[in-house]
């Protein structure tokens, strides 16, 4: 299933003039278009392979129709959601979820559908059919040497595939930790972990890094080996340059600033970049912007004013990624939903007077200071958002383009109504 050009061309002409008198207006104000504009299109958010089917939980799944049966499939969907927004120029594969068998064939088709492979991400929190020791309790951590060799293993052949579809991330989240107060040593546990690290490190090749994502609880509910970014960020400064801390947005306990811990990450060079979602009370995986979209935009306001501060390129000096799951919507819809939250609170970033509220802190003017954030934040940026995308030749509004090309109906009618994705 590919969505053809002219048939976004044909969706787009419908709303022509609404799109135009609305960026006339919101145009005007903004002293920095081009530059905003530019930007806006050439910021890419990374998909995930495992976030194409629908998620379950563990009471259940509802799988959708239409889910992609393989790689190739998941492929394709990723296909449709860039050309429908034109900022989703890339796929995060999780090893073993999705093994690329043939990864010239593989690397060949993601190009088709202008696609190229961003991180790729290890998993030790599950056994796997045919796995010799277990991860019961632990993986990197493991109090036996034998299993941690084992993990290294699995992150080393993980490396290899990512080499071989021209990836350069490892992503690295364990679920290592204790559920009782006495299970763990947590020194031996931090130390254990760190030189299981630092032997993936050796194997990563010179153009490669390795990024350590940190979380608070679940599946363990006592300890968590890498619990929060002073831990990840421990681990990262004893690795070395290549080694930085992956946010996970839903991997803080209620009311963590997360902006602020964004800031100081990227102050030291030790910001990989982010894993997006959304969430009320826990790791809730949420469609991104869904339930605190003033928060995603604070974050954003932290991470352009400190990449600009570091004189740093936002579309490719961290990794963006979306991580989430969603269980009652269709994938591509919410991957599409998730994509355009993120760009609208980059766009509000872009256009924060930031000289103004420079002079406004150094007058210690609060009243002002807020103002000059909520200005940004309560300027309806859509239209910025839109027309850059426009430009890029993608769809003035995705989902609905989506929904009038009756693309998941094509695709339950090529794949079945039963299909189910690979992931959790
Ligand atoms: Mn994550």
């Amino acid at each position: 299933m590919k969505v053809e050009q002219f048939k976004i061309d044909e969706s787009n002409h419908q709303h022509k003039n609404e799109h135009q008198r609305k960026f006339d207006y919101v145009a005007a104000d903004v002293a920095n278009l081009d530059e905003v504009l530019q930007k806006l299109a050439a910021f890419n958010i990374t998909i995930p392979s495992w976030a194409l089917g629908t998620g379950g939980t563990r009471f259940g799944r509802f799988s959708g129709g239409g889910e992609p049966r393989s790689l190739e499939e998941k492929i394709e969907d990723v296909g449709v959601i860039h050309a429908l927004n034109r900022s989703s120029d890339s796929v995060s594969l999780h090893i073993p979820w999705d093994i690329p068998e043939n990864a010239a064939s593989i690397k060949a088709l993601a190009a088709q559908v202008g696609l190229r492979f961003d991180a790729v991400n290890s998993n030790t929190f599950q056994d796997q059919k045919d796995q010799q020791l277990s991860y019961k309790f632990g993986s990197l951590h493991h109090v036996d040497k034998a299993v941690r060799k084992q993990a290294v293993e699995h992150n080393i052949q993980v490396i290899k595939y990512g080499v071989e579809l021209g990836s350069n991330a490892l992503s690295v989240w364990l679920s290592d930790g204790s559920n009782f107060p006495g299970q763990l040593n947590f020194r031996k546990a931090f130390q254990n972990t760190l030189e299981s690290l630092k032997e993936i490190y050796e194997a990563l090749p010179d153009d490669w890094k390795v990024w350590v994502e940190y979380k608070p609880y679940e599946p363990n509910f006592y300890s968590t080996t890498i619990g929060d970014w002073g831990q990840s960020l421990l681990l990262a400064n004893k690795l070395g340059a290549k080694a930085s801390t992956l946010v996970d947005l839903g991997h803080h306990l209620p009311n963590t600033n997360i902006e602020q811990i964004v800031a100081l990450l990227l102050m030291e060079g030790k910001l990989a970049g982010f894993h997006f979602n959304d969430s009320k009370y826990g790791d809730d995986d949420l469609t991104v912007g869904s339930i605190n979209p003033y928060q995603l935009y604070l974050i954003f306001n932290e991470l352009v004013e400190g990449m600009d501060a570091r004189g740093m390129n936002h579309a490719k000096d961290l990794g963006w990624m979306i991580d989430a799951s969603h269980n009652v919507k269709d994938p591509v819809e919410d991957l599409l939903q998730s994509v355009e939250a993120i760009k609208i609170a980059y766009a509000q970033a872009l256009i924060v007077d930031r000289a103004a509220l420079l002079e406004a802190q150094n007058n210690n003017d609060v009243v002002r200071a807020q103002e000059i954030i909520q200005e940004a934040y309560r300027t309806d940026v859509r239209p910025l958002v839109a027309e850059a995308r426009l430009r890029q030749g993608g769809a003035l509004k995705p989902v609905e383009a989506y929904r009038q090309l009756a693309v998941r109906e094509e695709l339950i009618k090529e794949r079945g109504s039963k299909t189910v994705a690979t992931g959790l």
